[in-house]
């Protein structure tokens, strides 16, 4: 039985993985950061079979001692501070984290490794905020990174690294750069959540308004639960390397409001939305469209869950949720 290490097991992402590694018979562990994490229950009801390690990005020796402790056949670096906004307030951190954090990180993995650097498979979460202000459309593994926020310089440090460690020490590292994907399980603070969940509460009468930034953004947006796949078939590709993953189609932030609404059976949602400074961003990333061609080519890798299906399932999914908290 193969033995899997993820970082960010509390995260969208890291709980699709875990799921879709336990499914395929994986020995599957996660590094949890704190003391007394609220997330750890929300982990141990969702993937009771996790084994769960402390640890933090930003201490080498927590990292060492979670990497002796499960020898993983793979590691899955997903953890970071992920929120492009937050990151102008707290740009040290998410340096630290986000940046410093894949050098820990590939060095606890070289280090357990030893005389053989290949024999642990590394997956960087790279992601398409490194392309910013975009210097070709769609982009490609190739596409000029221009990094548009302190989250994007730190994603483009780690994916950097990643290459890096590959080519001076021989380590099956791979990056994927994944384009904007999205679930249920998405934080709040995120468009597509914010949406999803503001509309289901407008329509059961709990909220009457939500407040947005820039409508006009344009993004690729897709389903997590499909994206989580293309990492794992990176890590059993014979040799590593670095892959986009996206669907190839890019929608607006009116687009999705258009489709939330609908989906509430509200056509005219102007009533309903206001723009605010507070959510614009000091320098904004304008679109994403991603190529993924390459990840098809080679991994065989395409995504299944369309943008309206993805939007309308988050939708009904908050109206779930809301109408039971309201009713608690
Ligand atoms: O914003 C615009 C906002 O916060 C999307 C992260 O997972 O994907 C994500 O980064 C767009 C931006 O995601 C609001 O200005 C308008 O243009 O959902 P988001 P993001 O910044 O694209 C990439 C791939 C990552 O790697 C990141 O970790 O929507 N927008 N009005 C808004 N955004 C938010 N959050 N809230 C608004 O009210």
């Amino acid at each position: 039985m193969p033995t899997a290490l993820i970082t960010g097991i509390t995260g969208q992402d890291g709980l699709y993985l875990a799921e879709l590694l336990l499914e395929k018979g994986y020995d599957v562990h996660g590094v949890i950061r704190g003391q007394n994490n609220p997330k750890r229950e929300l982990v141990r009801r969702t993937v009771p079979d996790v084994v769960l390690h402390n640890g933090d990005l930003t201490d080498l020796s927590s990292l060492m001692r979670a990497m002796r402790d499960s020898e993983p056949d793979e590691v899955y670096n997903l953890g970071a501070v992920s929120f492009v906004a937050y990151s102008w307030e707290n740009a040290h951190v998410t340096s630290d984290v986000t940046g410093k954090g894949v050098l820990n990180m590939l060095e606890a993995v070289r280090l357990q490794a030893g005389e053989d650097p290949g024999s642990i498979r590394f997956y960087q979460a790279s992601s398409s905020e490194m392309f910013g202000k975009v210097q070709e459309v769609p982009q490609r593994e190739k596409t000029l990174l221009w990094p548009r926020s302190p989250y994007a310089v730190a994603k483009v440090y780690g994916h950097y690294l990643t290459i890096n460690y590959r080519e001076s020490y021989g380590m099956h590292a791979s990056s994927g750069i994944l384009f904007n994907h999205e679930s249920p399980r998405r934080g709040p603070e995120f468009v597509t959540r914010k949406v999803s969940r503001g509309v289901a509460r407008i329509k059961l009468g709990l909220a009457d308004e939500l407040v947005m930034g820039n409508l006009d953004a344009q993004r690729d947006w897709g389903f997590a639960g499909d994206y989580v796949e293309a990492m794992w078939l990176m890590l059993q590709q014979p040799v590593a390397d670095d892959y986009v993953v996206a669907t190839g189609e890019m929608h607006s932030v009116r687009d999705l409001l258009d489709i939330a609404f609908a989906a509430v059976g509200i056509d005219d949602w102007a009533p309903f939305v206001r723009s605010h400074e507070a959510y614009l961003r000091p320098a904004e990333v304008d679109q994403l469209v991603g190529d993924a061609t390459k990840a098809r080519e080679v991994l065989g890798w395409k995504p299944r869950v369309g943008f309206h299906e993805l939007i309308e399932s988050m939708v009904e999914h908050d109206l779930a949720e809301q109408s039971r908290i309201a009713r608690s």
